[in-house]
């Protein structure tokens, strides 16, 4: 063999092995859960399941003009970019913001006492404006704001005393302070990755609990790589679907202000809806809902699978409106006798109910040896009393909530309610059932079975 012949088999050797080796690595999935089991994600969304009912706080700059700048009304958290005003005029607004009576104890208290198990709030809304303390920023309320402190460490340290989790809103693509024109990459390198690093590295090992992202404008997967590898410094972090379009991904879908007619199928999903008309807090809307529309709301979500994220507007001083409270508290006083229907409850298994209201249902559970548990939420006693179900079972015990020990008569599937129901909004009656619902499909007789 001559000496070329050689030392080309040689090379041809040589790259042989080395050219698999210097092939590059396969990019790693950056999502944290991209090999998680079904079983898995069931033990890491079970908190937010039982939870099934948040608070959405929306606060910031916004809330000085508070929907009215330069005498002329529109806009609450999108005032800058609705009045158009010029990004020096709006920073200037900062000066105003000075929450001197801001009590993120009593806050968290009220979202407890309304039978809320989770917090999230808007660390940075699209107007750029940090409520933290931020290195990749000075546009952020320690060093723009008179107040001077970090706003969330409170909050958090509040949600850790009385056992509620908290969550963090960040908008990652609109930025209309910090980000210049179109360079949505510099934005991401320079803000927006270092401020979502510092939110899940300053604020304890359990907060946040949730990432809520929000309008993911020209995310591309490759963009948000380096977010959704963050999400790795918090183990067992929940977050939503709207970090990149098509806003499949995520842990639950987030439908908006609205209620989705049957639920979501199989996804965990979160309806997030404001208490008024806006999600900042705007001086002049006194559109608010009623204690009984969103205690209807919270059931017929709960009755659909799905948790309900309820929005509150705090003033630029760090208050809850009045009107809030006041529903907080009415919310408050039903959970108190009916929590049970709502936390960690499963969709109504029934096609159809024969009675005005919904159902919610809690599994058999064989080990704990609790019986099998349906809720019937009646908003209209029928006019005989009796609820008849569509139900194979046998029903072993009924009673409403608000007077468990008066146990209601039953009779094969139809129960008996009281005279007269004690709560108008939705009197809640347990229906205790041996094992799984199975539900009596009904049919029509056929032709000469009638
Ligand atoms: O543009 C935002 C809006 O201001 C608000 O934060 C809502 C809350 O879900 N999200 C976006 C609109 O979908």
């Amino acid at each position: 063999m001559n000496r070329l012949t050689y030392n080309t088999l040689l090379t041809a050797l040589a790259l042989s092995v080395v050219v698999p080796m210097a092939r590059a690595a396969e990019p790693a999935n950056p999502d944290p859960y991209a090999n998680e089991t079904p079983a898995q994600r069931d033990v890491r969304m079970q908190w937010w399941r039982e939870a099934r009912f948040g608070m959405f706080i929306h606060w910031g700059v916004y809330a000085v003009p508070a929907g009215v700048y330069k005498d002329k009304k529109g806009g609450a958290e999108w005032i800058m970019a609705i009045q158009k005003i010029p990004k020096a005029e709006y920073q200037g607004l900062a000066k105003q913001f000075n929450p001197v009576k801001y009590d993120p104890d009593a806050w968290v208290r009220l979202a407890k006492e309304a039978g809320m198990k989770y917090i999230v709030i808007t660390s940075k809304h699209h107007d750029g404006f940090a409520l933290f303390d931020s290195k990749a920023s000075d546009w952020n309320v320690v060093k723009a704001s008179p107040c001077g402190k970090d706003l969330l460490k409170p909050l958090a340290e509040a949600c850790r005393k009385h056992g509620i989790k908290l969550g963090f809103y960040y908008s990652q693509a609109q930025d209309w302070c910090n980000k210049t024109g179109n360079h949505v990459d510099d934005y991401l390198r320079d803000v927006a990755v270092p401020q979502v690093r510092e939110l899940l590295s300053n604020y304890g090992d359990d907060t946040p609990a949730i990432f809520w992202w929000d309008t993911p404008y020209d995310m591309t997967p490759q963009r948000v790589a380096p977010l959704l590898d963050l999400l790795k410094l918090k183990p067992g972090i929940l977050h939503n679907n709207r970090l990149v379009r098509p806003e499949v991904g995520g842990d639950f879908s987030t439908p908006e202000r609205k209620i989705p007619a049957t639920g979501l199928g199989d996804r965990d999903w979160e309806t997030c809806m404001t208490m008024n008309s806006n999600w900042g807090y705007v001086s002049y809307d006194n559109q608010w809902k009623s204690g009984e529309n969103l205690i209807r709301n919270l059931i017929d979500i709960a009755s659909k699978g799905g948790n309900y994220l309820l929005n509150i507007g705090p003033t630029a001083e760090g208050e809850f409106p009045q009107p809030c409270i006041d529903r907080l508290q009415q919310v408050g006083k039903w959970m108190k006798v009916n929590g049970e229907a709502i936390y960690g409850t499963r969709a109504n298994p029934f096609e159809k109910l024969p009675f005005d209201g919904r159902c919610t249902r809690k599994p058999f559970d064989a080990a704990q040896g609790k019986p099998g548990k349906l809720f019937l939420h009646v908003y209209r006693r029928p006019a005989n009393g009796k609820i008849t179900l569509p139900l194979s079972n046998t029903i072993t015990k009924a009673y409403l909530l608000a007077t468990p020990d008066a146990a209601l008569t039953v009779a094969d599937k139809t129960i008996t309610l009281p005279d007269s129901l004690p709560d108008p909004i939705a009197t809640v009656a347990a229906v205790e059932i041996a094992g799984e619902p199975v539900v009596a499909i009904e049919t029509t007789p056929a032709k000469g079975e009638e």
